[in-house]
């Protein structure tokens, strides 16, 4: 196999999320979510943005798909939207949500693209918040309930399976910093979330595995490289607990059914006494098929004196981020395709032989339609190109990985940067909805027809 190269069967595929592209958010019996809430509370995303037309996909999907198959897409991992399955979050199943979903699933499969759902990135219904959220530990059976609820309506013609996006965004962004929705700031709630998440994982993959012996199942995590900023005992501890609070803390009870103890000690009086019972590491480290992995950057940290604002690391709040010396991209984070290999390499060293994907890799730049109709996205395309390097040589290390995502088929809702950071490889114009393929996507398009890295 040339350097170049991607091993046959090497599953490439683009992704999106409920929320950042369906808009219809009062349409087909949908309910509220936590980001409906979030997005329509003053000063809460940039611009006053909201998830309420995004790309139109709910609308426009059959297009979409078109459009997908053009790109030679083999694989399209997207998520459901839970209040349009459970307005409330609770009880039976609303049927015209399940139906869009599997009208797209079965749309996909007309075109041989595989699809491959997401159950939870990241909107909570309102109601199930209103009840306490993901800091209540009923939350999790809810989760597991509607996990079932899906796989019964979709599991006959979906094979592949993420419980959670990023429960790391959901439990610190949403309830540490408060920059995600529900917007909350309390360092105890965010511990709480994160156990309650992992448990729920634990709990939907039990379940559907118990009647989809065959189903691929997973979560995604987003991992970081980490750095301290010197070889100073206090950056390499700053380090150490970013590393525990962003990677260990799902890593290790996922895949060894144990939170790491330093992370426990850091984060003190944080974990409730009665938080963790009896029988939840098992359930949490409930066997996987695939573990998926976003990877967008690295963090470089040093000690600080000052809590920082908006910190999403309870008990770490000192820690100060350090702008490294390399290109960022238009969301400020440093492009960084070795921090991909050294992340392949210590989760494989961890998880041993099980299957990783890249569920989710792009970068943000602010693109332009210019006078040629075209979007000449240079450093998409490479940013594109060198972290796909980078997989190709983790690959050759020996590292498990069996497919790539890009984030994001399409420019899409960016949470609480609204519209104005655009991470799709196709341009949407939000006034016309129109679609323009960039050339990033020229590009992607070039490689999965090829299997292969084009040189130069
Ligand atoms: O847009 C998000 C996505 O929803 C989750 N992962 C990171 C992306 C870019 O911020």
């Amino acid at each position: 196999m040339s350097d170049a190269r991607f091993p046959d069967g090497f599953v490439w595929g683009a992704a999106t999320a409920a929320y950042q592209v369906e808009g219809a958010v009062s349409e087909g019996g949908r309910g509220r979510s936590i980001w409906d809430t979030f997005s329509h509370t003053p000063g809460r995303t940039a611009g006053g943005d909201t998830g309420d037309l995004a790309a139109d996909h709910y609308h426009r999907w059959r297009d979409d798909v078109a459009m997908m198959a053009d790109l030679g897409l083999q694989s399209y991992r997207f998520s459901v939207a839970w209040p349009r399955v459970q307005p409330d979050g609770t009880g039976p199943a609303n049927q015209e949500g399940l139906d869009f979903y599997r009208a797209l699933v079965d749309e996909l499969r007309s075109y041989g693209i595989e699809p491959w759902v997401t159950l939870y990135h990241w909107d909570l219904p309102q109601a199930l918040q209103d009840a306490g959220g993901w800091p209540a530990r009923d939350t999790v059976s809810r989760f597991a309930d509607y996990a079932t609820l899906v796989h019964d309506a979709l599991g006959d013609r979906v094979g592949y399976w993420t419980t959670l996006n990023e429960p790391w965004c959901s439990a610190f962004l949403g309830y540490a910093s408060g920059v995600h929705a529900p917007g909350r700031t309390d360092a105890r709630d965010a511990v709480r979330a994160t156990h309650h998440l992992l448990l729920g994982h634990g709990l939907a993959t039990q379940a559907i595995r118990a009647v989809a012996p065959a189903a691929q199942l997973g979560i995604t995590l987003n991992l970081y490289a980490v750095t301290p900023a010197t070889d100073a005992p206090a950056d390499l501890d700053a380090a150490r607990r970013i590393d525990g609070l962003q990677n260990r803390l799902f890593l290790d009870p996922l895949l060894e059914g144990r939170y790491p103890q330093d992370v426990l000690d850091d984060l003190g009086p944080l974990v409730d006494d009665d938080l963790v019972r009896d029988g939840d590491l098992a359930t949490i480290a409930a066997p996987l098929d695939l573990l998926g992995i976003n990877y967008y950057t690295r963090h470089t940290v040093r000690a600080g004196d000052e809590p920082a604002p908006q910190s999403p690391f309870p008990g770490s709040e000192t820690v100060v981020m350090v702008q490294g010396e390399k290109p960022v991209t238009d969301m400020g984070w440093d492009v960084d395709p070795a921090g991909l290999i050294e992340v392949l390499d210590r989760v494989h060293r961890q998880a041993g032989p099980l299957p990783l994907y890249i569920t989710e890799n792009g970068a943000a730049f602010p693109d332009e339609v210019t006078a040629d109709g075209a979007v000449h996205d240079l450093e998409r395309t490479a940013y594109l190109r060198s972290h796909l390097r980078a997989c190709r040589s983790a690959i050759a290390a020996g590292v498990p990985l069996r497919g790539y995502f890009v984030w994001s088929l399409m420019d899409n809702f960016e949470w609480g940067h609204g519209y104005r950071k655009r991470f799709g490889i196709v341009h949407v114009d939000y006034a016309t909805q129109r679609r323009t393929p960039k050339d990033s996507a020229l590009y992607y398009a070039t490689v999965l027809r090829e299997g292969r890295l084009p040189s130069g």
